[in-house]
Order: C-alpha cells, then sequence, then structure tokens
C-alpha cells in the first residue's frame, strides 16, 4: 500500500511557484535552474511511476546541456536507455504544472490512467551534470523517488549518455555490460584497444568546462595509452560552455576559447553533458574547417559498409539524418555511397526510432548528436560470423572489427565519448587524416538564422520539416526563393526548445545563400 502523505508532506519542501507552467520539450524541461526544484521532485514521482509501470528501472538526469550555467533541465530514460515514450511526457508536463493542491489529484489520475499497480518497489536511476544547482536538484529527485517509498540508486556526476547505459545494462540483466561506471569504462576501453593497434598523433579535446572532461580523465587509464589526447576547458577555471563546446564551435564555425590551435591538428568539442561531439582544425592558412555531424555519419557508415562487404555480411545499412543535414552529405551517402538515407524530423528520439528499423541505423544530427544502432539479429549475425573459424583471414578480421565496433558504441544514445573513440578508431584503422576525412565531400555554403516571431505556432511543416503548409503561400514563396540559385534549399520551422522560428539556407555559393536568407527573413518577418 502506499501512503500518499509521504509525498504531501515532502511536495511542501518542494513548492511549485504558483502559475508558473513549463513544457516538457524535445530536450526535457529546461529553464532557469531557479524554477526547476517542483520539476525535480515531480520528476522523481514520475520516474517511480514510469518504473513500475514498466517494472525495469528508469532514469532521470539532471543537466540542461549546452544551455548556460545558470539553466538547468531533466530528462527522463526508459528501459532500454532511450527516451521516455511520448505518452509519458504529457504526464510530465499535467504533473509539473498541478498547482500545489491538485498534486495529489493529478499524481493519482496518472496511475489510475495507466493501471499501474503500486505495490511493488520500483528502482530509480539518478544523474547529474557539474552546473552548481545539480546537486540540489538532484536532490529533489531523489526525495520525489523516497516519498513514494521507492528506491533509487545516485550515480552523482555522470555524463548523460552514461547514465543512459547504466539504466540499460541494468535492465538488460549485464547482457549489454556492467551496470556501473568502471563498466563502462571497461567495455568502451577494450573495444578501442581490439580495434586500434597504432596511436594516432594527440588530439586537441575541448571540454566544455563540463562532466566531459573530468569523465575522460577517469577514463584516461582504461585506454592503456592507445589514445593519445590533451584535455583543454576541463572545468578548473573557465565556465560551463562560456565560449566553448560543440554547440559554440557549431554555431559560431570558430575554434572555442582556451584550445591552443594547431594547423592540421584535429580538435573536437564535446557539449556540457557530452552528448554532442564535433571535430574541427585550422588549415595552414589558418582558416577554420567544421567536421560536423553529417561528416562523422559519413565517416563511421563509410566504414561499417567496407566491413560489411569485406565480411560479407549482408545486412541493410541505412543513415538517419534531419532536414539540417547538409545537402552534399545526403548526395554522397545516396549516390556515392549507396546507402539508404532516411531524414526525419528534428529531435533524438525521432532519429533514434527511424534507425531502429534497419539492421544497422547510424543517425545523426548536423549539431553531433547521434549513434549507431544495430538490430539484435545484426549483432548475432556479427558475432557467429566472428567466431566462426572456417573463415578466411580477411573475412575474419573485418567481422570481428565490427563486433567490437558493436562494442565501441553506445547504443542508447549519442555520446560524445563513445563516438570520439570510434572515429578515432575509424581515423587510425584506415590511416586518413582530418583533412583527408574532411575531403570525403565538400559541404554546401549554408547558414541558420533564429527569428523572432508574434506566434511561432503559425508555421507549420510536413515531410520531415523540410516543406511548410502554412501560413499560406509561405512554401510557394520558398520554391520561388530557391528556384533562382543553383543546389539550393531552403526551410523554416517553429524551435521546438526556444521561442523563435528557425530558418535554413544552402546553396552553391555563399553570396546566394546569403541572398536566400534575407528573402527569407523577411518573408517569415
Ligand atoms: C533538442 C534536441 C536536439 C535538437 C534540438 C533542436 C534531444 C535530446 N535534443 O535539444 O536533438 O537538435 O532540440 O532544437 O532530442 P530546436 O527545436 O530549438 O531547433
Ligand atoms: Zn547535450
Amino acid at each position: 500500500m502506499v501512503h500518499f502523505e509521504g509525498v504531501s508532506l515532502k511536495s511542501l519542501l518542494h513548492p511549485k511557484p504558483a502559475g508558473l507552467v513549463l513544457q516538457y520539450g524535445t530536450a526535457g524541461f529546461r529553464t532557469t535552474a531557479r524554477h526547476l526544484d517542483h520539476v525535480m521532485f515531480r520528476m522523481g514521482l514520475l520516474a517511480a511511476l514510469r518504473a513500475k509501470k514498466t517494472m525495469s528501472t528508469i532514469g532521470v538526469m539532471v543537466t540542461a546541456s549546452h544551455n548556460p550555467e545558470e539553466d538547468n533541465g531533466v530528462k527522463l530514460i526508459d528501459p532500454m536507455g532511450e527516451m521516455v515514450a511520448v505518452a509519458w511526457e504529457s504526464y510530465a508536463t499535467q504533473l509539473t504544472n498541478a498547482e500545489q493542491d491538485a498534486l495529489l489529484t493529478t499524481l493519482k489520475d496518472i496511475i489510475k490512467q495507466e493501471a499501474i499497480s503500486m505495490d511493488k518497489k520500483a528502482m530509480v536511476f539518478v544523474g547529474r551534470d557539474t552546473r552548481l544547482s545539480s546537486e540540489d536538484l538532484s536532490q529533489a529527485v531523489l526525495d520525489g523517488v523516497s516519498s513514494l517509498g521507492d528506491h533509487s540508486h545516485d550515480f552523482g556526476l555522470v555524463t548523460t549518455p552514461q547514465l543512459h547505459y547504466l539504466v540499460r545494462c541494468q535492465n538488460t540483466n549485464g547482457s549489454y555490460g556492467n551496470a556501473s561506471l568502471e563498466g563502462y569504462y571497461q567495455k568502451l576501453s577494450q573495444a578501442f584497444v581490439q580495434i586500434t593497434s597504432k596511436v594516432n598523433s594527440p588530439l586537441r579535446i575541448d571540454g566544455a568546462n563540463g562532466i566531459g572532461a573530468l569523465k575522460m580523465r577517469e577514463m584516461e587509464p582504461f585506454l592503456q595509452q592507445r589514445l593519445s589526447f590533451n584535455l583543454y576547458n576541463d572545468g578548473t577555471s573557465g565556465r560551463l560552455n562560456h565560449l566553448c563546446g560543440a554547440d559554440y564551435v557549431k554555431v559560431q564555425q570558430r575554434s572555442p576559447q582556451g584550445v591552443e590551435m594547431v594547423a592540421g591538428e584535429r580538435c573536437c568539442s564535446f557539449d556540457g553533458d557530452a552528448d554532442r561531439i564535433v571535430y574541427y582544425y585550422h588549415n595552414p592558412q589558418g582558416h577554420f574547417h567544421l567536421l560536423d555531424g553529417d561528416k562523422i555519419a559519413t565517416l563511421i557508415s563509410t566504414f561499417i559498409k567496407e566491413l560489411l562487404t569485406q565480411a560479407g555480411l549482408n545486412l541493410q545499412l541505412a543513415v538517419v539524418q534531419t532536414a539540417y543535414a547538409n545537402g552534399s552529405s545526403t548526395h554522397f551517402l545516396q549516390n556515392n555511397m549507396k546507402v539508404i538515407v532516411e531524414c526525419v524530423k528534428t529531435g533524438v528520439k525521432h532519429l533514434h526510432h527511424a534507425a531502429q528499423k534497419f539492421d544497422i541505423g547510424v543517425y545523426f544530427e548536423a549539431n553531433g548528436h547521434g549513434t549507431v544502432v544495430f538490430s539484435d539479429s545484426a549483432e548475432e549475425q556479427i558475432k557467429g560470423l566472428a567466431a566462426d573459424p572456417s573463415l578466411t583471414e580477411d573475412r575474419k578480421s573485418a567481422a570481428q572489427m565490427l563486433e567490437d565496433t558493436v562494442n565501441l558504441v553506445n547504443q542508447t544514445v549519442g555520446d560524445a565519448i563513445s563516438d570520439m573513440l570510434l572515429i578515432e578508431a575509424v581515423l587510425a584503422v584506415r590511416g586518413l587524416s582530418v583533412q583527408q576525412w574532411d575531403k570525403i565531400y565538400t559541404d554546401l555554403p549554408n547558414r541558420q538564422l533564429k527569428v523572432k516571431v508574434a506566434d511561432r505556432r503559425a508555421i507549420d511543416t510536413t515531410d520531415a520539416e523540410r516543406r511548410a503548409t502554412s501560413p499560406a503561400g509561405l512554401q510557394e514563396a520558398i520554391d520561388g526563393i530557391v528556384g533562382k540559385y543553383s543546389l539550393s534549399r531552403s526551410f523554416v520551422r517553429p524551435s521546438g526548445t526556444e521561442d523563435v522560428v528557425r530558418v535554413y539556407a544552402e546553396a552553391d555559393t555563399q553570396a546566394s545563400v546569403h541572398r536566400i536568407k534575407h528573402t527569407m527573413f523577411y518573408w517569415v518577418t
């Protein structure tokens, strides 16, 4: 029997500011940390309900990723380490917005609607990033869980993908790995060491002054000196995400502060919770070159495709992108690599689900969030082949490398550390420099714009956000503009995380992009 008095009493310690309304968006709740205490308590409650409903361990991550230090946020993680089911996003919103005196009724409504049996104890895993506010906020989550009489495990400081990994391990009885940080470091390092026989030149890592830097230091001893790296923005002095990190580098198209750039040497940046990564370098003239999620998806999918061919495995490989993917990358993947390319709406959950439809699905957003997912059958076939004693040396080594690749990847969610190790492994195995990788295809010039409008919801889209259905006339206008330029493409979509609309334009020259962008701006405003 549950005694809801515990909830009533403890909720008073985490009061909701009257009238405050928040929404569980694409990345969970995210706002100024000052407004989040009651949200965290309530997400502790909801996670416990979700755990009872699924009869599995559920995760709660306290982070605001690439957003400023003063912000914070929270995301729920489902049993297989994926984002929480969409239906529960609306429970999250309802529970968070219930005024203090309506909290219990709202909670009981969810229990009733989902027919949750309250007899069994639930388990919730909690993790947090390095923000100053995160410790107290994660304590509020733990309070929420315990007020229902349920159990929790506080992993303290972890990257977002580490928590996703831990949840999956716990719910798959160790078949995915050990549900501990040591298990994570061991699994990834072992796979990396097996793939990579030679050490690359040193990699420069920008840790965004966040959790990723801390965790790279922890992982270092496991890597047996096979990865040589220098860590910058490791959080010892600078501010989280300030003038550094993957988002800054991608949006500003420039190198972060605090990293010593040397022409030709490869660098990468994590974001504030280490679920995104981008690479970049300076050419001899000091010009900045970015290798974003599209370039990463191309490198990884090309590598996997070659290994499949070499191993003689007939598995369906697809790359999932969003409308933001550079047209050159899509063209290269479809026409040169001959892989299936699918385009879906922005937001990791859409990419993840689309990728799961294939034997092997590589997905990346241009912003650097992505991973690879393998179907059970693909994993079995790869493992079976790698263990087959009758194979030729050539096929065997490809099959074993595929098996190590499966183990190197964090399949639950985009993971900067795991992605970085995979990229480093591919570069080492293929003997590619960062410039050679960059030359696989040339990005079309492109620009993004965010525009403040009276009502962003007036814009509706279809075809994975590539075409506008309203307001009337907008799509015709876009068609008219892009029709004037070669290799051009443009779209506009309402942001899911900010009160703005986003405009994207690409074309054969920077000047054309500029003109499209301007016309689009006037149309939207
Ligand atoms: C969220 C998404 C990210 C997406 C971004 C788009 C997750 C975990 N994160 O941060 O994938 O790129 O939203 O933001 O799904 P926007 O809708 O404001 O353009
Ligand atoms: Zn992030």
